[in-house]
């Protein structure tokens, strides 16, 4: 194993010339604390005199709570214990309305009355340690009646449907009428669960009449929003501090009713209290990701042009809907067709209720399954056609001059250069000599693949703030209502400052992550970060300058900013993924992998390839490995790490990145995102690879993930239907 980090082509960076730290590989400033215990976390932090909660959950994905009874007489640690009935009133958390019409159901913060899915918190008990807390949740007698969990999930919902959409335009039908070929694909992707280091934590601690919250938070500034309204608090009276986040990957965007719950326990009791949540609690109540069924028929002519594309997207959400609940399945329905200039489009997307855990965002949110829908149906085409895969992504794609792109969706990828992206890395990878090696090896009886993975990716739109100030003795603090949970964000954002202050970027103090030292700011999400929190940053910064060539020989300059973007920028990269499969077992190897992809401006190259290889990871995951299962009845089946095959060091491919740099201009950076590139391109490239692998043995399609076991029975399937 090793990684090749290529250089930048720094003569396309047109920032370079004059400034001198973005673009810089410099090394990450947050790693000495991080990587020695000296770091911050939620659960660091323990208030004198804090109280402890422990949640009881449901073990029932379906019941009626007939009675809950329980004795703290006795028991002189345990100061309460609340049920449904205490928190019946609070509100229910809000979703971003980016899809209308959205169902809410009315699930209590606990459940009240009834449970909807296993892992439902059902109580909540506040003790003077953990484990009085745990020791009282455990002598708490809950009476359940079962209930058919097939039934309807919930009363309130009856037809299970939380919303809808369709877009068409142009002429499909005749389009269908008229192709050459027409092809499908389905492809179910695996429900997931982010899996960061730090379980979800909390503290909630009052300083004067302020309820100090620190949380393991993608959004400090939401996070103060929601748990003030939902307690009827100002939002003066909350601030809520993420100083480090011990990754997030989605799954800590929104809040969840336990973190409502902790926070309002604290302001009931006017107390100090804490909660850490078990590993055990994440796989059964944190967020999942994906889950989401997306199907699609391409109608195509005899030389490979796709003329007509329709497609299903459907999501499947938990018995909850988190703020971002409606992303994933837009953001998958949106982006379609993706890089390929096709018009005639009937795109319909659903999502539909479940009795499970809540589904949200997830490192991608949509773009992995907009990327694997319409590169599968490029291979499959491409087969059918003898047409060899890059040839027929070169026939379809966008040229630079149809960009911008606007779409019936809204979408509007805004610039970039697909087809010299594929190019380049059929260049960089001697693809054709790969393919040559491809035809020995198979000759001499291996089962070796090749696939692509061509995505483009949505991200940074909307605003956020920043203030910069310099002081007399040269020092530079710049507040940034972004945040960070793990990025290098303080390392990119010293350069940045720096770049244009021409200061020495460890003189920049980054504030960020705390809502009563920052101004306000989205956060940490949607690969926006850098986008438009650093174009923040960079206005903020141009202008202390502006007023230091103004008025020369003050003491301190400061300005604040609130930066909003013109428009979404559409960062765009291909990834080639080969293979070899072991027939006799179904073992998938994945012998390397090359990328490239176009971040625009980058501020740190070796940020940027670190983000790559980290999403890249997570996308092996999710194509190989990973799935959370769910009995019919609803039974959580992958409840610890022994059930849940994450990614391990040395489950990693060498990896080759590369870049090219078409700044955007919907930013005053130039930069698009790339947290999340790898978890886009990835797949789509490895089970494309797998296929090509397969298809000597008359195999067609893996569900995922592409485990040993169903690869293995895909063949016995395959060689059966051949009649060997
Ligand atoms: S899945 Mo990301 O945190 O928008």
């Amino acid at each position: 194993m090793g990684f090749n980090i290529a250089p930048l082509p720094q003569d396309s960076d047109p920032a370079r010339v004059d400034h001198p730290w973005i673009g810089a590989a410099r090394r990450r400033v947050e790693d000495d604390r991080l990587t020695t215990g000296a770091g911050s976390f939620s659960s660091d932090t323990s208030p004198a005199d804090c109280l402890h909660i422990v949640f009881v959950r449901s073990p029932f994905p379906a019941a009626r709570i007939l009675d809950i009874e329980y004795d703290i007489a006795d028991a002189p640690d345990v100061v309460a214990v609340y049920t449904g009935n205490d928190t019946a009133g609070l509100e229910v958390l809000p979703v971003n309305p980016i899809v209308e019409n959205i169902q809410v159901p009315a699930c209590g913060l606990l459940a009240h009355g009834q449970v909807s899915s296993v892992g439902q918190p059902v109580a909540l008990v506040v003790a003077r340690t953990a484990n009085a807390a745990q020791d009282a949740a455990e002598g708490i007698f809950i009476d359940y009646e079962e209930t058919d969990p097939t039934d309807d999930l919930s009363p309130d919902c009856p037809d299970n449907l939380a919303f809808e959409k369709s877009w068409t335009d142009g002429d499909v039908a005749g389009a269908f009428a008229d192709a050459h070929l027409t092809v499908k694909v389905r492809n179910a992707h695996p429900r997931l669960t982010a899996m960061p280091l730090e379980p979800r934590a909390m503290v909630a601690e009052w300083q004067d009449d302020v309820l100090c919250v620190r949380l393991a938070t993608q959004t400090p500034h939401r996070a103060r929003t929601d748990i003030a309204t939902s307690l009827g608090l100002e939002e003066t009276q909350v601030r809520v501090i993420a100083t480090d986040v011990g990754g997030a990957f989605g799954a800590r965007a929104s809040l969840h009713p336990e973190e409502i719950l902790v926070a309002w326990a604290a302001n009931k009791l006017r107390k100090s209290v804490k909660w850490v949540a078990e590993r055990s609690e994440e796989f059964l109540s944190q967020c999942h990701g994906r889950g989401t069924i997306c199907e699609a028929e391409a109608a195509f002519t005899s030389d490979g042009r796709m003329t007509a594309l329709q497609a299903n997207i459907n999501g499947l959400l938990g018995h909850w809907l988190p703020y971002s609940a409606a992303v994933p399945s837009w953001n998958a329905a949106r982006i379609l067709p993706g890089p390929y200039d096709v018009d005639d489009l009937d795109i319909r997307m659903s999502a539909h209720f479940s009795r499970t855990s809540a589904v949200n965002i997830y490192r991608g949110a949509g773009r992995p399954e907009a990327a694997l829908l319409m590169e599968r149906l490029m291979d499959r085409a491409a087969r059918q056609l003898s047409i060899d895969p890059v040839a027929i992504r070169q026939r379809n794609f966008l040229s630079t001059d149809q960009l911008p792109k606007s779409r019936i969706t809204g979408a509007r990828p805004d610039s970039g250069d697909y087809a010299a992206a594929l190019n380049k890395l059929v260049e960089i990878s001697d693809y054709e000599e790969l393919r040559r090696r491809q035809e020995t090896r198979i000759t001499a009886g291996e089962h070796v693949g090749l696939g692509f993975g061509f995505y483009i990716e949505p991200c940074g739109q909307g605003w956020e703030s920043a203030r910069v100030s310099l002081g007399a003795s040269g020092k530079v603090t710049a507040a940034t209502g972004s945040s960070a949970q793990g990025q290098g964000r303080e390392t990119a954002y010293q350069q940045i400052v720096a770049d244009v202050l021409n200061v020495d970027p460890d003189d920049v103090l980054i504030v960020h992550g705390d809502t009563a030292q920052t101004p306000p700011g989205i956060g940490a999400l949607a690969s926006r970060s850098t986008a438009i929190g650093g174009s923040a940053l960079l206005q903020a910064a141009r202008e202390v300058a502006q007023q230091q060539k103004d008025n020369p020989g003050r003491q301190d300059y400061v300005a604040d900013v609130v930066y909003e973007a013109k428009a979404e920028a559409w960062s765009y990269g291909c990834c080639l993924a080969l293979v070899a499969v072991d027939e006799d077992t179904g073992v998938v190897d994945v012998e390397k992998i090359w990328w490239l992809d176009d971040a625009g401006t980058v501020v740190n190259p070796m940020l940027v390839k670190g983000q790559i290889m980290g999403g890249i990871a997570q996308g092996l995951g999710e194509v190989l490995m990973e799935k959370i299962v769910y009995d019919e009845n609803g039974q959580l089946l992958t409840g610890s790490l022994m059930d849940y095959a994450l990614p391990r060091a040395d489950d990693m491919p060498d990896i080759e990145i590369h870049q090219q740099s078409t700044p955007t201009q919907a930013n005053l950076l130039g930069a698009k995102g790339v947290g999340e590139a790898g978890t886009i391109g990835a797949p789509a490239a490895v089970l494309n690879a797998v296929l090509d692998a397969l298809a000597p043995l008359g195999v067609e399609h893996l569900d995922m993930p592409a485990t040993s076991e169903t690869v293995w029975q895909a063949i016995r399937s395959a060689r059966e239907g051949n009649g060997q």
